[in-house]
């Protein structure tokens, strides 16, 4: 039976949701997402709720229940306890802020009903999907142009920041000082006003009048406190002589995208809502379909008067897939590890399914290999271009004639570092978050492998010197590592990703010492394996008398932790097929694509082997 959409919205303070009737609750209806939202006075969480209901209208028995929190964390919290009452089957959050609702979120995760956060991340990863923005970028952005703005001559921009700051504002204009505090032509006043409001906004503006007079520009990190800048600047008499520039870009009367089109407003750095994406994830996750993404984060734009119609046009665009077969080159690193092996036969698979002609090169780790096989994809003029870099930099050059061939590019498993992000030379980055893997493996050591009063010494065998996952798992690591002084990296050396790698380096380490490690944090799972085998070949016990931690958790890792010789393996998800190309097929149908995927991810060890292997896809 086809059931209209019932949208029961409560958003009146203090009124408690709209019980269902009994048969309209469960009986026939199919799924019910609650909606929390933070409060219903904010336009664009208005427009949430509208993209929301929008996106469900499309889908047949989805009923959505919406609650209104008014700002406040305990109702919020209320909210939750009402909506998990009507026997919610999903809970779509976007939260007040503050720890008490990361508990609750976890334990509403925790109790195993999925639980999609937008627009404010929650510390930790206790959550199903992410779907937000990412604020310092999107200071960066506004950096960006304020300094191309400006140009060499440079000039005087004035800043206003909350004191203290939103988490959201202080992301912002940190992003937005990394890029002006290293303009040496441009000098930097920040003003602080009593609030982040847009009256507080007007009146330090307004108490201002030399330090704005002066200036060239003035930035603004929402737009209710843009509005505030420009009503004080119109009521200074200097409107049109000093820019405004800020972020939030939403719709609805004086806010960011209006202000632009008025023309008080040099530019807003926009950033879509996301409630298109979390329908589409909702959807996935009902129907408990595999390759959901740990976080989406959204793609925020420039908008500037002369391009107002057309970038509101790019961000609503696209979501009619017509099916067609779509051609995909596939620029591959190659085949080094069981971790590859598997991500290639995700891959595969998937391009079938989804109905995509895959061209996949392997490159053995080469990147002028994987050069020339981008450019062989543009000369047969493929739909998209997907490559997994076998290092970070070096890749402006072949990204801009693959642009210049308008054929899109999609990074994948690995990224890379380009000189101008604002080149937008690649569309979107699916794969792990290397750095938080990193943290994983030194916060799994913190807590399993006590410290003797010598201190821990710990070898770092690590993948291919330049790749991302090197990079960054490298990080990560060193960053909860600096926490923790009584471990501390001992030897390193390049293992490749290979399982000859790992042996090599324990060979050439004992090769000059005796052995005096007690933990070997290997990059990932097939050089840990070879070190363990080259530990054996001297006598030396592995997970006795030294600790071995990995990355990747494949079969070969669980085979390891139960024979009792791998200590531990933090996820990196190989099979990312779908994700993939679920992405090539939104890419092509003209959708938007977010500026990052983040795969979802776990860490096993001996505790837990037993339980997953039986589970495990890789
Ligand atoms: C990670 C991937 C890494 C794996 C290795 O996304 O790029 O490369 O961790 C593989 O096993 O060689």
């Amino acid at each position: 039976m086809l059931l209209g959409v019932l949208i029961i919205a409560v958003s009146l303070a203090g009124c408690h949701p709209v019980p269902l009737s009994d048969s309209a609750s469960k009986k026939g209806v199919g799924s019910i997402i609650g909606v929390s939202q933070a409060n219903m006075r904010e336009e664009w969480r208005i427009a949430l709720i509208d993209e929301l209901r929008d996106e469900i209208d499309k889908n047949d028995d989805i009923q959505m229940i919406t609650t209104d929190a008014t700002d406040s964390e305990g109702k919020q919290i209320q909210d939750i306890d009402n909506l998990i009452g009507y026997g919610i089957d999903l809970l779509i959050i976007s939260p007040c802020g503050g720890n008490a609702l990361r508990e609750k979120i976890k334990e509403v995760y925790d109790s195993g009903i999925p639980v999609i956060v937008m627009d404010r991340a929650v510390e930790g990863f206790d959550y199903t999907l992410y779907i937000g923005p990412d604020d310092e970028v999107i200071g960066q952005q506004a950096g960006r142009y304020v300094a191309d703005l400006l140009g060499e001559k440079g000039g005087k921009v004035v800043a206003l920041s909350g004191k203290p700051a939103s988490v959201q504002g202080e992301e912002r204009l940190s992003g937005f000082r990394q890029i002006i505090d290293g303009q040496d032509q441009i000098e930097l006043n920040i003003l602080y006003p009593a609030s982040e409001t847009k009256d507080a906004s007007y009146d330090v503006i307004a108490a201002s009048k030399g330090i704005v007079e002066s200036a060239d520009v003035l930035f603004a990190y929402s737009d209710s406190m843009a509005l505030g800048m420009c009503d004080a600047v119109r009521d200074m008499g200097l409107e049109g002589r000093v820019m405004i520039v800020d972020c939030d870009g939403f719709k609805g009367e004086d806010e960011g995208i209006d202000l632009v089109s008025q023309g008080r407003l040099k530019a807003t750095v926009s950033c879509p809502i996301g409630g298109r994406e979390a329908v589409d994830y909702a959807v996935s996750i009902l129907k408990k379909e595999s390759g959901v993404p740990k976080q989406v984060i959204l793609r925020s734009n420039i908008i500037e008067k002369e391009n107002v119609e057309e970038s509101l046009a790019k961000i609503n665009a696209g979501g009619d897939d017509d099916g067609r077969t779509i051609r995909v080159g596939y620029a591959q690193v190659g085949q080094e590890s069981n971790w590859r092996l598997a991500n290639i036969k995700s891959i595969e698979e998937s391009a079938s399914v989804f109905n995509v002609d895959l061209h996949m090169e392997m490159a053995d780790q080469s990147q002028e290999r994987q050069f020339e096989a981008i450019r062989q994809f543009i000369e047969e003029d493929v739909d998209v271009i997907v490559v997994s870099p076998v290092v970070e930099t070096g890749w402006d050059e072949v990204l801009r004639e693959a642009k210049a061939a308008g054929i899109p590019v999609i990074m994948s498993d690995r990224n890379v570092i380009v000189e101008n992000p604002e080149e937008n030379l690649t569309t979107t980055y699916l794969g792990a978050d290397f750095t938080e893997e990193g943290r994983r493996a030194m916060r799994w050591i913190r807590d399993n492998v006590k410290s003797d009063e010598g201190g821990m010494r710990i070898m770092e065998i690590m993948g291919n010197a330049g790749a991302s996952p090197t990079e960054e798992r490298g990080e990560g690591f060193r960053e909860i590592l600096a926490e923790n002084p009584s471990y501390y990296i001992a030897y390193s050396d390049y293992g490749d990703f290979t399982y000859e790698g790992g042996r090599e380096a324990v060979r050439k380490y004992l090769e000059k010492n005796e052995w005096d490690i007690d933990i070997i944090y290997a990059h990932n799972d097939d050089m840990a394996l070879g070190a363990i085998e080259e530990l054996k070949a001297h006598g030396i016990k592995p997970d006795e008398d030294v600790k071995i931690i990995s990355v990747d958790a494949t079969k070969a890792a669980f085979d390891a932790m139960i024979r009792g010789e791998l200590s531990c393996a933090v996820e990196c998800n190989p099979m990312i097929g779908p994700q993939l190309m679920k992405a090539v097929r939104d890419l092509c149908s003209g959708k938007q694509m977010p500026f990052r995927i983040i795969t979802d991810e776990q860490v096993f060890d001996q505790s837990n082997a037993d339980d997953y292997i039986g589970k495990r896809r890789y």
